[in-house]
């Protein structure tokens, strides 16, 4: 009997981190099980794979129940018999199956879900973890977080036009010390927040990060500073800062405008403002600066930045190979962001990685706003050895559950853990 061997293949429904009816699939082989789930992004991309969803008045429309049918009916019947650790075989039955560009017919919920259960299933019943399942033996580089502490845009309800302020404490020398570098200054970015704004700013947003009613991104990363510094701590020794604009969300593509505070500006004016603001603080990561259709702007933010900030596409690549070749031709980004969801399944994620590596471009590992409990993107990063990662604040439990698989992947490499600290952003 092959232990490996998939002996069943199960779905169920359960709750994302906006309550949202999210898909988790479980695989048995005949010697170990795993599990998967799918996440769910707020800002996405128009070319993301699509999330199958019931539509009508239960759950406002958001249910799974079409995926777990989906799922029982094709999938299940299809995978049991197979060996488990034929990873980029079954994904490519997934595929397959569904028979769409876009995961449209089974869905990239279930697929998702589905692509990680066999991975763990099969890392199980090998008696691996799953990063050095994914990863092999050598994999023991721990990524550089990039922590999202103060929300705005689609993830909190203030009116900051970017979505994403973050810290990232590239000064330390392993990633238990990163994570209490980025703590410490977490709380002292509360309790400056709570003096200047009132109590009422240090609610948090989806990501976990606070969401402070503010207006301008300046203020925004004026108060990463001064909460950085407030720590104790010297902002470019020991963090940098980054941003993730998601630059569709304020982009008017009739008039090809950007609003950002309040303030309407085209393509060149936008990219004079990114210009200034790295100027006056050392931020070293911007994702998405423009609209994802708007490959011209990345380009000219890739050549006029690129040799001193990573450049991130995220909307833009949707972690689809496709894209990303035309990325690579124009010279759009130096960076990609990597989200299995977007594209549905593992082998295509390593797919995609592996290009962006082939044409020297970083890759960072990213959860999504609407999050689970699933730690998988921490063994991922790890396996993968990116060295960057994006999970959200240290907060909420869907976040601190990346954080907190990390911190144990550490200890459990004893002294053979190596922490990413400032490589990745060395041009
Ligand atoms: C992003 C993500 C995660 P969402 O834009 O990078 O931070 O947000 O999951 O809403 O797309
Ligand atoms: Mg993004």
């Amino acid at each position: 009997m092959n232990p490996f061997e998939i002996r069943r293949v199960l779905g169920r429904m359960v709750l994302d981190s906006r309550g949202k009816p999210t898909v988790k699939v479980i695989v048995e082989t005949n010697n170990g099980w795993g599990y998967g789930y799918a996440p769910s992004g707020a800002s996405r991309g128009e070319r993301e794979a699509v999330e199958l969803r019931d539509g009508g008045r239960k759950w406002r429309g958001l249910g799974v129940s079409r995926a777990l049918a989906a799922l029982e009916n094709h999938v299940a019947p299809r995978l049991v018999g197979m060996d488990s650790r034929d990873q980029s075989r079954i994904d490519h039955i997934l595929i397959a199956i569904d028979g769409t560009p876009n995961k449209a017919r089974i869905g990239g919920n279930t697929t998702t879900a589905t692509s990680i259960a066999v991975a763990r299933a099969a890392s199980n019943t090998a008696g691996l973890e799953l990063f050095e399942y994914l990863g092999g033996p050598m994999a023991r580089l721990l990524p550089t977080p990039l922590l999202n502490i103060i929300n705005g845009g689609v993830h909190a309800g203030n009116e900051l036009s970017i979505q994403e302020f973050m810290i990232i404490p590239v000064g330390a020398d392993s990633f238990h010390e990163a994570m209490r570098m980025a703590v410490e200054t977490y709380w002292s970015l509360k309790d400056l927040l709570k003096e200047k704004y009132g109590l009422n700013a240090v609610n948090v947003g989806d990501e976990g990060g606070f969401a402070p009613p503010m207006k301008k991104t300046r203020e925004a990363l004026e108060a990463l500073k001064q909460a950085i510094e407030k720590a104790g701590y010297k902002l470019e020794e020991d963090f940098y800062l980054g941003i993730d604009a998601a630059a569709s969300q304020f982009y008017d593509k009739k008039t090809n405008i950007y609003r950002i505070d309040g303030v309407s500006m085209p393509r060149e004016e936008l990219l004079s403002y990114y210009e200034a603001i790295v100027d006056e603080y050392p931020i070293k990561y911007i994702e998405d600066p423009f609209d994802e259709d708007d490959w011209d702007g990345f380009k000219m933010i890739t050549e006029k930045l690129g040799s001193r900030v990573l450049i991130v596409g995220d909307d833009l690549y949707t972690t689809n190979v496709k894209y990303l070749r035309k990325g690579i031709e124009m010279h759009a980004t130096n960076a990609v962001l990597v989200k299995v969801n977007q594209v549905g399944t593992l082998t295509e994620t390593f797919d995609f990685v592996r290009e962006a590596y082939n044409h020297g471009m970083r890759a960072v590992i990213s959860h999504r706003s609407g999050e689970t409990e699933d730690p998988f993107i921490a063994d991922l990063a790890v396996g993968l050895g990116t060295g960057l990662i994006k999970t959200g604040a240290p907060a909420r439990g869907e976040r601190t559950a990346k954080y907190n698989r990390l911190l144990e992947i550490e200890d459990m490499l004893a002294g053979e853990a190596e922490y990413a600290g400032k490589t990745p952003f060395q041009r």
